[in-house]
């Protein structure tokens, strides 16, 4: 088979931007993901199951708020370490990388930066340990990508809430132990959204899965229902009010998707460079002809681009200066990229590529979804064009 003569994996050595530890829990993720996961991903794909099996293994990792403090069990790791975790995560699989998302960026985070003394001590020590599992409740039926529309509603009763409404695609729904819910309390004026910490088992707190999703099979997507729900007072985060609490959480995981999404670029590319030397055709092995080199050429070139924008972002956002238009812009288009990387994979591997074996159309159909969820690719385009002109155009 023919070599290549530069390292097709890291053309720009930047591997070498990162510190020894950064180094050595990627690699230790990565490692995992190769010998532990993708030798399971196809049954699980298939059959449309998380291989819960794997929890106790993820969590020994240290991938669940990694970088919150050790106190709560956590890594107190850097954001370029929690970076680089979601990159080697979603190499394995793009709904791997969302159960991570969800529990690390929108259940601890939240609970991290807005709840009491009680509840992080309560939770934060279980979600690490992933003897609890979270899931984020944002999304309904009626709002998607304005959930300052939200319906839900929180009444204030004697000792706590009574919650009702209905959450829509909501990542681990019938899984979680516990339900961060935003709703809203009162009048109904956005500025009164407050998150709630809603208890499996609660009376009247339901959930149904979707069960014909054609992307991120091996992640749990589910409907959760509210009727009557008693909150008691101490359940709600006592530290944030407004839609900046819930979008202050999406900070976190949109961060993680955009190094995720490199990830999920790497392995497709991978596939698809050594399948195309490998693979023979009129004599010679596909990756020699021009147009298939132009192809691996582009793939690589933005492989390196978008790898060095999730870079730049973790530094800015290990000092604490990354602003929500910076994160906006990374999510976009890393995961645009990718989605263009795994399709362009696809077209390389020929009819092997619509395969679940060959894994690239699995990659391709997850990034259908990454592209929609934590906000669509339009809505961030109107998120930077807001900021680049003072200009929002998301109504009217
Ligand atoms: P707007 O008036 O702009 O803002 C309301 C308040 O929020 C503040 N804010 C932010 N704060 C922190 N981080 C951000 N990224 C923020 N964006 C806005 C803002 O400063 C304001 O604060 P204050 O104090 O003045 O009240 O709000 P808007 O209603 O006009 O909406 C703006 C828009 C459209 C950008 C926003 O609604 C949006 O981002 N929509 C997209 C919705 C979305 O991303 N949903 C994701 C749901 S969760 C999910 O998909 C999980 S997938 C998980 C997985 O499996 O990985
Ligand atoms: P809509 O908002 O109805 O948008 C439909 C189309 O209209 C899109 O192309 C959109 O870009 C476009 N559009 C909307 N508004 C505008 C505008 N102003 N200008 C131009 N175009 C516009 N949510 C959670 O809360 N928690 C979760 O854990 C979660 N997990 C998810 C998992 C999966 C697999 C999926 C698919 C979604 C998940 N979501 C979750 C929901 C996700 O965040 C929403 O799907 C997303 O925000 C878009 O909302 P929507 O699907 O209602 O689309």
């Amino acid at each position: 088979m023919p070599q290549p003569k530069t390292d097709p994996h890291d053309i720009y050595r930047i591997m070498e931007l990162f510190s020894d530890e950064e180094r050595l829990i990627h690699d230790s993720v990565l490692d995992w993901v190769k010998e532990r996961f993708l030798p399971l991903i196809e049954e699980h794909y298939e059959a449309g199951t998380f291989p819960l099996e794997l929890l106790p293994e993820l969590a020994e990792l240290g991938v669940f708020g990694p970088t919150l403090p050790e106190k709560y069990g956590c890594a107190e790791a850097s954001y370029t370490a929690y970076g680089l975790i979601n990159q080697a995560l979603e190499y394995g699989d793009s709904g791997l990388r969302s159960f991570v998302s969800v529990q690390s960026g929108l259940v601890m985070y939240p609970i991290y930066a807005f709840g009491s003394e009680a509840q992080k001590d309560r939770w934060l020590p279980q979600l690490a340990s992933g003897k609890a599992i979270g899931c984020f409740g944002l999304t309904e039926p009626n709002h998607g990508s304005n959930p300052g529309g939200m319906e839900t509603i929180a009444t204030p009763v004697e000792g706590g809430y009574r919650l009702n409404g209905a959450k829509a695609w909501i990542t681990n729904g019938c899984l979680a132990d516990v339900a961060v819910i935003w709703a809203k309390v009162g009048d109904g004026d956005s500025k009164s959204i407050r998150g709630f910490l809603v208890e499996k088992g609660t009376a009247g707190f339901s959930t149904a899965e979707y069960k014909k999703k054609l992307s991120l099979r091996a992640s749990v997507t589910s409907e959760l229902f509210l009727k009557d729900v008693f909150v008691p007072e101490e359940n709600m985060l006592p530290n944030v009010q407004g839609l900046k609490g819930p979008l202050s959480c999406l900070n976190q995981a949109r961060y993680g998707i955009a190094w995720g999404a490199m990830g999920s670029a790497m392995f497709t590319f991978e596939t698809a460079l050594r399948y195309g030397l490998e693979r023979e055709q009129f004599g010679r092995p596909i990756a020699g002809f021009q147009l298939q080199q132009l192809k691996l050429s582009e793939m690589a070139t933005d492989i390196v681009k978008g790898r060095l924008v999730a870079w730049r972002l973790g530094q800015l956002r290990n000092a604490g200066e990354a602003t929500p238009v910076q994160v906006s812009l990374a999510k976009r288009d890393n995961v645009n990229t990718a989605l263009r990387i795994a399709r362009t994979a696809r077209t390389i591997m020929g009819g092997m590529g619509i395969m679940l074996e060959s894994h690239v159309m699995r990659h391709a159909n997850n990034l259908e979804s990454v592209y929609t969820y934590e906000g669509t690719h339009d809505i961030h385009h109107l998120i930077l064009g807001e900021a680049l002109t003072g200009l929002a155009a998301y109504e009217g």
